[in-house]
């Protein structure tokens, strides 16, 4: 008995090892067929647990001779963000990995990565194993591939409207407003947590356009809370639990996470995502029943959503509409791919705004300029949003560098090798290859960004036109009026993917950051908290250095943020 299970305890990992050195050793040799630059992985770039524990086993290896160079610096989650556009410069526009598990192909050519675009509709879409842990609520428009992407991108495509973003637009100024008021009621005027208040207010402008639900921003402060309604809010904590643990859901799956065994700390998590469940769930049943009694004319995301469904059905069959499972599974993936991506981008430009007075005043110049009247209900956005190009600037800087989602992912659908031309030269690659569109190496590079490409600098979207030195009021509105947002060349600036996976939120999260820089850029301004001692430029560099200092968690984001202690203040 003993021997045996000492048998199997060593032959299993055994089994295992050599498997993996037998599929790696297969890779690789296609791999080589290929005929670019080569790194090898241990560990896919997409292994679950190799996402969750490298970030604490790399420092270890960095420290041994053999640990180090390539492998410290390729197979790091996010190796992106910290090389940057490094790696073309010593390798040029693409380079291999090769794991066990798979070959990747890691790109910065804008002409690949047009030709990708291009031929998206029939031959590339995203790699499904990115997107299964997306399934915890349904199946949706994010985790499909196919006929049944189709059907499902085109009615997710129409509650994102010009109607639902005047929505955006109005919730966002209210939150902006909230925040002001809330803010500067406490001691010192002091914004002490920049993601958190950032999460609060991106969950908040969801649940006003997403579910027709508006709830004051309370910045999750207690005495506030109980003014807060109690719908918004638990959806809210039962939605901030579920994203906060997803990679263990995904890991371990929500069933076996509310199991008897498990720990009440564990279970919570599993219980928050039947929870969310049972809330959307109410929320579909109430807006059906408003359908059917004529009642619903509102542009909320679930509204608007449940309607084309039916609409759908009506026109096509009951087989086009989306089943109350697909109807659950995006509305997941609407907060799911909406809340933290918008709430990181948010935060960082937060802490780099409060580094930069001098963006500030140029923005708050522009909000002026559009909107002169301080009576924020007589804001319209239809009149107002494309007159903005700085505020969208600042947005579009900061995801230049700071991109949460980093990049985009693309697989040949065919069982056939596909040809690529890189650097006009074609290179075959064999079926199942994954693309890693490297937007992170375009969008920082010289060669399109010149020789500050690393700093953030929003003054660099605007074109540069005719003024005159003189400042007069005027001059300022001329100017501004005559600016224009500059286009970056051809593929090199990609923040919401492109071609038909585009991310359907793109102005949903513009329209929701300029509306939020207009509440609260017009009339304030935020600088850091000094510290004992220290002076204002010395408060702002470390300051600078907070935005800079980033991670890849589930997406990348600020390490430290509540290092970045912010006073608000009227101008
Ligand atoms: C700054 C904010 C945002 C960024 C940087 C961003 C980025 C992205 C990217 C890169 C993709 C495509 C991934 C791929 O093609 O492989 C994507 C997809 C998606 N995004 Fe966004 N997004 C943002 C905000 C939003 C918002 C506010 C919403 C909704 C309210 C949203 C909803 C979606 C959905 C539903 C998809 C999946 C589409 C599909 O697979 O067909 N996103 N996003
Ligand atoms: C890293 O990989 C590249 C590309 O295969 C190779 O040229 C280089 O020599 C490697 N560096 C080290 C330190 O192994
Ligand atoms: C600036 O002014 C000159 C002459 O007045 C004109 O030719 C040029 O097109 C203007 N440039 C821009 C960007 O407006
Ligand atoms: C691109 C490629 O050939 N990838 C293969 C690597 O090895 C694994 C395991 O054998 C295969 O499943 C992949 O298809
Ligand atoms: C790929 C897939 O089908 N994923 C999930 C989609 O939604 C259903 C219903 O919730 C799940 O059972 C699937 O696992
Ligand atoms: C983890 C968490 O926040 N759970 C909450 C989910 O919502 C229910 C009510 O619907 C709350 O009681 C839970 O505390």
């Amino acid at each position: 008995m003993a021997t045996s299970l000492l048998i199997s305890l060593f032959l299993i990992p055994c089994t295992f090892l050599a498997w993996n050195i037998y599929t790696f050793s297969i890779n690789y040799s296609r791999a080589r067929k290929i005929g670019l630059p080569i790194i090898i992985r241990p560990f896919d770039q997409l292994n679950p647990l190799w996402i969750l524990v490298g970030r604490f086993l790399l420092p270890i290896f960095e420290r041994v001779p053999f640990g180090s160079g390539n492998f410290t610096r390729f197979c790091r989650h996010g190796f992106e963000i910290r090389d940057t556009y490094h790696w073309v410069d010593e390798f040029g526009d693409a380079f291999v990995t090769v794991s066990p598990a798979k070959i990747w192909l890691c790109i910065a050519d804008p002409d690949t990565i047009s030709e990708i675009i291009a031929r998206s509709r029939k031959e590339f879409d995203r790699p499904m194993e990115t997107m299964e842990m997306l399934n915890v609520l349904g199946k949706n428009v994010s985790s499909v591939q196919g006929a049944e992407w189709q059907r499902q991108r085109k009615i997710v495509n129409i509650p994102f409207n010009e109607q639902n973003n005047r929505i955006v637009f109005d919730e966002a100024l209210r939150q902006g407003a909230g925040m002001i008021k809330y803010w500067t009621s406490r001691p010192g005027n002091v914004m002490d947590d920049v993601l958190e208040d950032s999460k609060t207010f991106t969950l908040n402008v969801l649940s006003g356009a997403g579910f027709g639900r508006s709830a004051p921003f309370a910045g999750f402060d207690e005495q506030q809370r109980s003014t807060d309604s109690g719908f918004a809010r638990k959806n809210r904590e039962n939605l901030s639990t579920i994203l906060d643990y997803i990679l263990l859901i995904l890991v371990v799956g929500p069933r076996l996470l509310t199991a008897p065994f498990m720990p009440k700390a564990v279970s919570r998590i599993g219980q928050a995502v039947s929870d969310f469940k049972e809330y959307v769930s109410n929320i579909v049943s109430e807006e059906k029943s408003l359908i059917r009694q004529g009642k619903s004319s509102a542009s909320s995301l679930v509204a608007s959503l449940i309607r084309a469904s039916e609409q759908a059905s009506d026109k096509e069959g009951a087989k086009a509409a989306l089943s109350e499972s697909e109807i659950f599974g995006n509305i997941f993936i609407f907060h799911f791919a909406g809340y933290d991506t918008t709430a990181l981008s948010l935060s960082t430009a937060f802490v780099f705004l409060a580094a930069c007075p001098d963006v500030q005043d140029w923005i708050s110049d522009e909000i002026r300029c559009v909107l002169p009247n301080d009576d924020q209900s007589t804001w319209n956005y239809a009149e107002a949003f494309p007159r903005f190009k700085r505020c969208v600037a600042v947005l579009y800087e900061t995801l230049r560098l700071y991109n949460p989602t980093l990049g985009f992912l693309r697989m040949s659908m065919l069982s056939t090798p596909t040809t690529l031309t890189i650097n006009n030269q074609p290179y075959t690659l064999p079926p199942k290859t994954i693309f890693n569109v490297n937007s992170m190496a375009l969008a920082t590079h010289p060669r399109y960004w010149g020789a500050d490409s690393l700093a953030w600098n929003p003054k660099r979207w605007t074109t540069a036109t005719n003024t005159t030195s003189s400042s007069s009021a005027s001059t300022t509105t001329a100017t501004i009026n005559a600016e224009t947002l500059l286009a970056p060349p051809k593929a090199t600036f990609l923040p919401w993917a492109d071609g038909p996976r585009v991310c359907p939120g793109k102005k949903f999260a513009q329209v929701e950051f300029v509306g939020l820089m207009c509440a609260l850029f017009r009339d304030h301004r935020v600088e850091p908290v000094l510290k004992a001692g220290e002076s204002m430029s010395e408060a702002r560099e470390r300051t600078l250095a907070v935005a800079r200092d980033q991670e890849m968690y589930l997406l990348m984001e600020m390490r430290r943020p509540g290092d970045a202690k912010l006073k608000w203040l009227r101008r």
